[in-house]
Formats: structure tokens, C-alpha cells, sequence
């Protein structure tokens, strides 16, 4: 792996939503996690150790009342976290609307975060379907001075149902959730396509990467790294040695020096006549 991400943290820790929460199927997976975590100040303190590793830790914040998201975000700042990742796209808090889709609350909420940290700070964010969401929201992390965009988050608001039992698959939140996986891939690279067109932000692309050549066609849409999620819950770490054997296969075979060459270099299709 090139960096290790820590899972959003809360400022204290939270058992998360009751079980069932998680569904896996051949398409992907679905949750409704509700944020378990073990609090911020524990992973603060691991953030030493993690970075004995040599690689980069990106640890993600979530506030959930007033102060939360400065004390996690200094605390992070202060262990040496090297990325700092808002989650403002987080579907499964009973009661609370998704941050970024508010635009007002999150130009609010970015320009008190700039202002505690001068580290990379980054935003997650959850899949956007209008043009207008994009450039409205594009235009409020130029004015909020962020530095990398992390896209997407899951497809919330989703729905799965038991039809042998007539029951919703998950149980908090009346049975809805965020899908990940294969399932959201496609909403993924638009999301990521929009994004390095219309920002200058370097893009973690992260949604139904499960093999070499699905991170290829996130660096050509234009993200400059990829998460791997839903396919490391499936497989383990062992995921990671994979992936980038078959992506390497794949640069090799289309003439790349490196997984930096072909960053935005997506091509429309060809025309049939
Ligand atoms: O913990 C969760 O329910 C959760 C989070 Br914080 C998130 O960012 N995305 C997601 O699908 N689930």
C-alpha cells in the first residue's frame, strides 16, 4: 500500500449502529456502519508507530457537535498525521443530514478547519449527480484554500431488501445505507472525471477499485492515487500486492513509465462512422 488510512474518527468512541450493518454481495457491499471508531485520541497515539512504516498516514475526521472537528483535526496535527481527510460525507448518522450537501454549512465548517492546521487537508466526498453541485462546490474548496479531494464516498441512501424475509437487509436507520464496491464504480470515475476538470486538487479515487485495471481507469479519469475499499474488507491485505502487480501489467502493456503517466489521460471514445 502507498499510505495507510485511518478510519474516521470521532472525538469520543462510538460503538456504532446496531447489527446487522454490513452486507456483502458479488457487487459490492452496503452499510450502515454508523461510525464505530475507538475516539481520536487513540489513533493519535498510534500515528507514531504507523509512520515508523515509512509511508504516509491519512487520518480522517468526523465532528459531530460544536469543537469536534478543531480538537480532532489539532490532535492529528500535533501526532504528525501527514494528510488530514474531512469526512463531510459520512450517510449513516440517524438525524443528520451529509455535510457536503450543504454547501453554506461546509464553507463554514472548511474555513474554521483551514484555519487550525497547515498540513494537507482534504475532503471526502460523497458522489454528486448535477454539474451545478460540482462547480458550486469546486468554486467553495477554492475559497477555503483545501488541497486534495478523496472521491467518493459510498452511494447513500440506498436500499436493500430480504425478500424471503420481507424485512430490510440492515437494521438501523430503517434499512438504508451507503453501497460500495463494483456496484458504484462508474459513479465513481464520473465523480473523479468531474473533479480534475473542474479543480487543479490532486483526486484519491476511491469506489469499486478491485483490481489493476480498475485503478487504471481512476489515474486516467484523473485521480493521482486510489483507495481500496470494500475489496480489502473481501480479501485482506493481501489485496494491495495484487493490485499493484496488475496495474503494473497494465502500465507495461499500454506504454507507461509509471502509474503518474497516465493521470488524465482519458480519450473520448472513437466514433464508429
Ligand atoms: O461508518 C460509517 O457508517 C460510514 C462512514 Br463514516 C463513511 O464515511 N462511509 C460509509 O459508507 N459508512
Amino acid at each position: 500500500m502507498g499510505a495507510i488510512a485511518i478510519k474516521t474518527a470521532t472525538r469520543e468512541p462510538r460503538t456504532g449502529n446496531e447489527l446487522p450493518r454490513l452486507h456483502l454481495t458479488e457487487s459490492g457491499g452496503f452499510n450502515s456502519m454508523g461510525l464505530p471508531n475507538a475516539g481520536y485520541r487513540h489513533y493519535a497515539s498510534l500515528v507514531p508507530k504507523l509512520k515508523e512504516s515509512g509511508k504516509p498516514v491519512i487520518a480522517a475526521v468526523a465532528g459531530l457537535a460544536e469543537g469536534d472537528w478543531e480538537a480532532i483535526i489539532e490532535a492529528y496535527d500535533t501526532a504528525g498525521a501527514d494528510l488530514i481527510e474531512l469526512t463531510l460525507s459520512c450517510p449513516n448518522l440517524r438525524g443528520k443530514g451529509m455535510v457536503a450537501y450543504d454547501l453554506a454549512a461546509t464553507r463554514e465548517l472548511l474555513t474554521l478547519c483551514r484555519a487550525r492546521t497547515s498540513k494537507p487537508l482534504g475532503v471526502k466526498l460523497p458522489p454528486y449527480l448535477d454539474i451545478s453541485q460540482f462547480e458550486q462546490m469546486a468554486a467553495v474548496l477554492r475559497e477555503t484554500n483545501i488541497d486534495f479531494i478523496t472521491a467518493i464516498n459510498s452511494v447513500g441512501s440506498a436500499l436493500m431488501i430480504d425478500p424471503a424475509q420481507e424485512s430490510t437487509v440492515l437494521a438501523a436507520n430503517d434499512g438504508f445505507g451507503g453501497i460500495t464496491g463494483p456496484a458504484i464504480k462508474p459513479v465513481g470515475l464520473a465523480n473523479v472525471k468531474r473533479w480534475s476538470t473542474l479543480t487543479d486538487l490532486p483526486i484519491i479515487g476511491v469506489g469499486g477499485v478491485a483490481s489493476g485495471a480498475d485503478a487504471f481507469e481512476y489515474l486516467l479519469a484523473g485521480a493521482s492515487a486510489v483507495g481500496v475499499g470494500t475489496q480489502l474488507v473481501k480479501e485482506g491485505p493481501a489485496v494491495f500486492d495484487r493490485i499493484n502487480q496488475e496495474l503494473s501489467t497494465v502500465l507495461d502493456e499500454h506504454g507507461y513509465a509509471s502509474a503518474q503517466s497516465p493521470v488524465g489521460r482519458l480519450k473520448p471514445a472513437v466514433t464508429d462512422s
